[in-house]
């Protein structure tokens, strides 16, 4: 009996699958399908599949092909498949063709024709039409949205805004942008949604406009300056059906999720103590230093800070204090806010003239969480305990700059798909705000 094996992904169940495996049964005997996990292809960079895994295996099970179903989950377990199962033929579409060479040393590889002009990236675009983006701000953090929105299927970069339109012009030419504008009406009208990334006292304003206008919108952090004016723009965007996302990349990633969800499985028994760092020392000509009113180091890197602690150990804190070092012009070149809940406390420590460790630590009642610097972008931690010896690492996989994963989850959203909605709540973002508006009150 001529054993045959293959995989795939597929979502959205299409004619281009079927052809696939129509041709991969006809080279032998037993035909076994290896479907993709949504971890797996994660980890693969695929970030915008719809159906989940038993849709996608009921939709392979009914066209009464394969023989076997099985799961693939890791890197290497073709090889591990092949062996184990005694299989004589790897076979896959074309759009691989040399990819899987490396498996000739256990079995034969073909690689068969794809079906040209079907597949799920251009179903999901019919569903769903292209979203037309526009980029607020051509400074800083628009060039590598630009580079990440890239790989995220389902978007389209189109416009840049910038008040001062030379910036916008040099900006749109430079990375080929269809637009550039230097007046806000005209540069909203090209687009469906736009990202803000702009000094952080711009952000409220245009994010008003913008969802007053029905875009959607995704904004860098913060998001706006109290409770007050987040509340309201989270109440407009309700009003106007349209997404509202506060882009705080962190929140966004599988491996900071992975770690949230282990510190909460109960392997660190009770959480007591959440303890997060971020320090960049920063050049002086740079707005953080420069800017009295809106630079320093907690309005830059507070977001990333609190949110660990918000997430773990919830929105209600009894009492907050912040402790700054400030620099001749007022700016905090550190802060340190201490939070009192009532079941545990907290440390946001953040620095843009001080250095210090950027570790977030999660202590429990039976053990503790490490993650070391970048713990913002979680490419590793580990979970320790009292014994020494006793660690368990994980490495979860983090691809490019992270922000793709904040893309796909704006484009998801924005087709009505928010099952991760749960990455970043409204309520953690209104409690980021608040903190945010004690602390300006507290320089005042
Ligand atoms: N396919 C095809 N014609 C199309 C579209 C897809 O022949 N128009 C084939 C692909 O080449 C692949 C299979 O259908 O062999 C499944 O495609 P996907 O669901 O896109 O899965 P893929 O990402 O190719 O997974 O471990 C996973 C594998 O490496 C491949």
């Amino acid at each position: 009996m001529k054993k045959v094996i293959t995989y795939g992904t597929f979502d959205l169940f299409h004619e281009g699958h079927y052809n696939l495996l129509k041709r991969a049964k006809a080279l032998g005997d037993y035909l076994i399908v290896g479907i993709t996990t949504e971890h797996y292809d994660l980890q693969r960079g695929k970030l915008n599949v719809i159906d989940p895994l038993l849709k996608r295996i009921e939709n392979v099970k009914e066209v009464r092909l394969a023989d076997e179903i099985i799961i693939e989950d890791h890197e290497g377990q073709k090889q591990e498949d092949i062996q184990k199962m005694n299989v004589d033929i790897f076979a896959i579409g074309s759009d691989w063709a040399g990819a899987f060479d490396y498996l000739k040393q256990y079995c034969k590889v073909v690689y068969l024709d794809r079906t040209p002009n079907i597949s799920s990236t251009k179903i999901r675009q019919g569903k769903h039409p292209i979203v037309q983006l526009g980029i607020v701000g051509s400074g800083r953090i628009a060039p590598r949205f630009l580079k990440e929105a890239k790989y995220v299927s389902g978007i389209n970069a189109r416009a840049v805004y910038n008040p001062h339109e030379k910036s916008a012009r040099d900006f749109g030419e430079k990375y080929e942008l269809e637009y550039y504008f230097g007046e806000f009406g005209d540069f909203l009208q090209q687009v469906d949604a736009i990202y803000i990334a702009t000094p952080h006292q711009t952000h409220y304003n245009y994010a008003r406009i913008a969802l007053e206008r029905g875009k959607h919108v995704l904004c860098e952090k913060p998001l706006a300056f109290s409770v007050k004016s987040t509340e309201e723009l989270y109440g407009l965007a309700q009003k106007m059906g349209v997404v509202l996302m506060e882009g705080i990349k962190t929140a966004y990633c599988p491996g900071f999720n992975q770690m949230m969800n282990i510190a909460k499985n109960g392997i660190i028994g009770e959480i007591r103590d959440v303890e997060a760092c971020f320090s960049r020392i920063t050049h002086p000509s740079l707005r953080e230093m420069v800017d009295e009113k809106y630079g320093g180091a907690f309005l830059e890197f507070g977001s990333y800070t609190l949110l660990p602690i918000f997430k773990l150990l919830g929105c209600k804190y009894e009492s907050v204090e912040f402790d700054s070092i400030l620099a001749d012009n007022g700016v905090d070149l550190y802060t340190k806010v201490h939070f009192h809940f009532r079941e545990g406390l907290a440390l946001s420590k953040t620095g843009v003239g001080v250095k210090s460790e950027g570790q977030l630590v999660i202590a429990g009642t039976k053990g503790y969480i490490l993650a070391e610097s970048p713990w913002w972008l979680t490419r590793s931690f580990e979970v320790r305990f009292e014994d020494p010896k006793r660690i368990e690492r994980y490495s979860p996989k983090f691809l490019g700059d992270g922000l793709r994963y904040e893309i796909a989850d704006f484009v998801a959203k924005i087709d009505g798909n928010d099952k991760m909605a749960y990455f970043l709540t409204k309520e953690e973002s209104i409690a980021m705000a608040g903190v945010v508006e004690k602390f300006m009150e507290s320089r005042e």
